[in-house]
């Protein structure tokens, strides 16, 4: 290993996720500060695809199907790729986004590696992975271990580190480093879109992206949507695709804005189309951070969401969007409206997030905390001890419940 220039496996999700979506936009940033990135997932990353830079490489972990079993047992074929990488090409580190089950399966790596072998583990937790799936009865005791396996832990937010903390205790070693935004790729500026394929010039433009999961509250997006539309002509953009998809339809048939609503399914750029949004609804029940709401900040896009989770630490309430209490679609629908009949309060608004997101959450600020742990990973100086339970020297925002 050089001094400046590290081979890191980066472990995701390629699917249509914010995890994803983090890890692949921390693999590419820092190949470019000079790292070799192996990425190793299931499929080539979605916001890798047609990055083809000379310091990424990406290593497929392959499906073996066999009838005696009930699944693909990801988790081993997961923790073998892992295995392969470390021992037949070097990495320096391991860097696993989503405990379940990359935490596990870094562990088991680790474990079939051998002490001479193995490589510091860095895990990045999301959010699901912990509140919902992760705290399911027939995972948590596996994802607890995967956790006090891992040399060390990251949360994206203060909430999901204080509920991480609650519910899997590890709380000493929980680090706080905030999902980042490249405000050059997000930007106000990028109009790849045209505006008028979507809406008149006297229209305004509400976007939604997500995965459609229930926790997004898609149907209130549309319910709230369908009260804007009752009394100022508008649009809404949906992006994504996921469960909830289907419930979002049929509410839009019910409430008749069926012809107002265009459903575009995930897109690959979703930079591309945030900047022509007037307004962005986020009504989700639990987010851990929001990365697409930061997005549509970077892109001077004011938003309008829920009051929980970690949405509140990105945007600031009153300031660069307004945060309604979860299910209150009467309140999104009124602060709205507000906003878009307001073009002075929506322009100030959309300007305080990029600033927000330039300030708070910039990539160039936030990269280097990730190289930093790395290297203090590397040389075996990462974190204070797992039996220290205080989050005081981590987390001195939050409040402790326990
Ligand atoms: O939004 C999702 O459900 C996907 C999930 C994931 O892991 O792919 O997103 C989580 O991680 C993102 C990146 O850190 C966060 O911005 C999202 O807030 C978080 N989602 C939830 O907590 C529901």
């Amino acid at each position: 290993m050089s001094e400046t220039s590290l081979r890191i496996g980066m472990v995701c999700y390629p699917t249509y996720g914010g995890s994803g979506a983090v890890a692949t936009e921390l693999g590419r940033l820092l190949a470019r500060r000079g790292h070799r990135i192996h990425f190793i997932s299931y499929a080539r990353p979605f916001r890798l695809a047609g990055d083809f830079h000379p310091n990424i490489v990406h290593h497929e972990i392959g499906s073996e199907y066999y009838p005696l079993f009930q699944g693909q047992l990801y988790t081993i074929a997961a923790a073998v790729k892992m295995h392969d990488i470390v021992r037949h090409i070097g990495l320096d580190l391991l860097h696993v986004h989503y405990a379940l089950p990359h935490a596990i399966s870094a562990w088991m790596a680790m474990e079939m590696l051998g002490e001479e072998r193995r490589v510091p583990t860095l895990t990045t937790l999301h959010g699901t992975d912990i509140t919902l799936v992760g705290s399911r009865p027939s995972f948590a005791p596996a994802v607890k271990l995967g956790l006090d396996k891992s040399g060390a832990l990251t949360c994206v937010s203060q909430w999901l580190a204080r509920h991480t903390c609650e519910r899997f205790a590890n709380c000493g070693r929980l680090r706080v480093i905030y999902n980042f935004v490249d405000p050059e790729v997000f930007t106000p500026d990028n109009h790849a879109c045209n505006r008028r394929h979507f809406a008149d010039d006297n229209e305004k433009i509400l976007m939604h992206i997500s995965n459609f999961r229930p926790v997004k509250r898609v149907t209130d997006v549309v319910e709230t949507f369908a009260r804007i539309a009752a009394r100022t002509p508008a649009r809404l953009v949906m992006i994504g695709d996921g469960p909830d998809r289907e419930k979002a339809v049929l509410l839009a048939e019910k409430l008749g804005v069926t012809d107002r609503v265009a459903m575009l399914g995930n897109q690959p750029g979703v930079n591309h189309f945030l900047p022509m949004a007037d307004l962005f609804l986020f009504p989700s029940d639990g987010e851990s951070f929001g990365l697409a709401a930061l997005e549509a900040m970077a892109c001077e896009v004011p938003v309008v969401g829920a009051d929980a989770g970690g949405l509140p630490e990105v945007v600031a309430h009153g300031e660069c969007g307004v945060l309604c209490p979860v299910g209150d679609v009467e309140c999104l629908a009124e602060e709205s409206l507000r906003i878009l009949t307001d073009a002075d309060l929506g322009r100030r608004m959309g300007r305080a997030g990029r600033r927000r997101a330039i300030e708070r959450f910039a990539a160039r600020s936030i990269v280097p905390q990730y190289e930093e742990l790395y290297r203090r990973l590397v040389s075996g100086d990462a974190m204070p001890s797992p039996c220290s339970d205080s989050l005081a020297s981590f987390l001195p925002e939050v409040e402790l419940t326990e």
